[in-house]
C-alpha cells in the first residue's frame, strides 16, 4: 500500500492509523501548490480529486476520503481494536468520524483557501469554535471521544487541532482539547508519524 500525503495536512490521520494498525505501507508526498509527487508525477494521474489522502491498494485500487480510508485501516487489523468492532459502539466512534470530518474538518478549509474574502473568516472562525466547544464539553467528561478507549476518532481529532495555531486560534482556550491533544502526542506512532512527516513531534498545534 502506498499513503500519498501533504505534511500535517488530514492524511496524517491514516497515517498514524497505518503506524497504529502496525501494517506495511510506503509513503509518497504530494506538494500543496505544484500537485507533484516526490517522483514528480502529477498527483491528479494517482488521484483525480487532486487532494490528499490516497491510499493505492496493493492491487492498484485507489481508496479516497480520510474516514473512509480510517474505517478500512480497521478492517485490515481487527486485531489493533481501532474502532469499536460492532454495535452502538460502532456507530458512536463513525458518528464522530463523520462530525470531525464534515464539521471541523470542513470547517477549516475555507479559513485556509487564499481565495476566501476576509470578510468571511472570522465567521468562519467563530462557527469553527462552535463545533469544537462540542468536543471540548465531551472531552471534559472523557478521556478520549469513546469514553475510556482510544480509537482512531482521537487521531482524526489530533490532526485537525493541529491547525488551530495557523487560524490565530489556540488550544489553549479548550483545556480538554488541549489535554487531549498532549496525550494523543505521546503516542509512539503518533510521534513517529509526525517525524517521518518532517513535524515537529512536541508541538500540538
Ligand atoms: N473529503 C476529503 C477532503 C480532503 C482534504 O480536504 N484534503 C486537503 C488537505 S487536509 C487537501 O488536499 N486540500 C487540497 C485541495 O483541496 O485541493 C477527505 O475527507 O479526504
Amino acid at each position: 500500500m502506498k499513503l500519498y500525503y501533504m505534511p500535517g495536512a488530514c492524511s496524517l490521520a491514516p497515517h498514524i492509523a497505518l503506524r497504529e494498525a502496525d501494517l506495511p505501507f510506503g509513503l509518497v508526498k504530494v506538494d500543496y501548490h505544484s500537485r507533484r509527487t516526490e517522483h514528480d508525477r502529477d498527483y491528479r494521474e494517482v488521484n483525480p480529486k487532486g487532494y490528499v489522502p490516497a491510499l493505492v491498494l496493493d492491487d492498484g485500487q485507489l481508496l479516497t476520503e480520510v474516514s473512509v480510508i480510517l474505517q478500512y485501516v480497521d478492517a485490515l487489523a481487527p486485531d489493533a481494536a481501532l474502532l469499536p468492532a460492532s454495535g452502538m459502539k460502532r456507530f458512536r466512534a463513525l458518528e464522530w468520524l463523520n462530525y470531525i470530518g464534515t464539521e471541523i474538518h470542513k470547517s477549516f478549509s475555507p479559513l485556509f483557501r487564499p481565495t476566501t474574502p476576509d470578510v468571511f473568516l472570522k465567521p468562519g472562525r467563530e462557527q469553527l469554535k462552535r463545533r469544537l466547544a462540542v468536543v471540548e464539553s465531551h472531552l471534559h467528561q472523557h478521556d478520549y471521544l469513546m469514553g475510556s478507549d482510544f480509537s482512531l476518532a482521537d487521531i482524526y481529532l489530533f490532526t485537525v487541532c493541529r491547525w488551530l495555531g495557523d487560524q490565530e486560534l489556540s488550544l489553549t482556550d479548550w483545556p480538554a482539547l488541549l489535554r487531549h491533544s498532549g496525550d494523543i502526542a505521546t503516542r509512539h506512532a503518533v510521534r513517529e508519524a509526525l517525524v517521518s512527516e518532517g513535524l515537529s513531534d512536541t508541538d500540538v498545534e
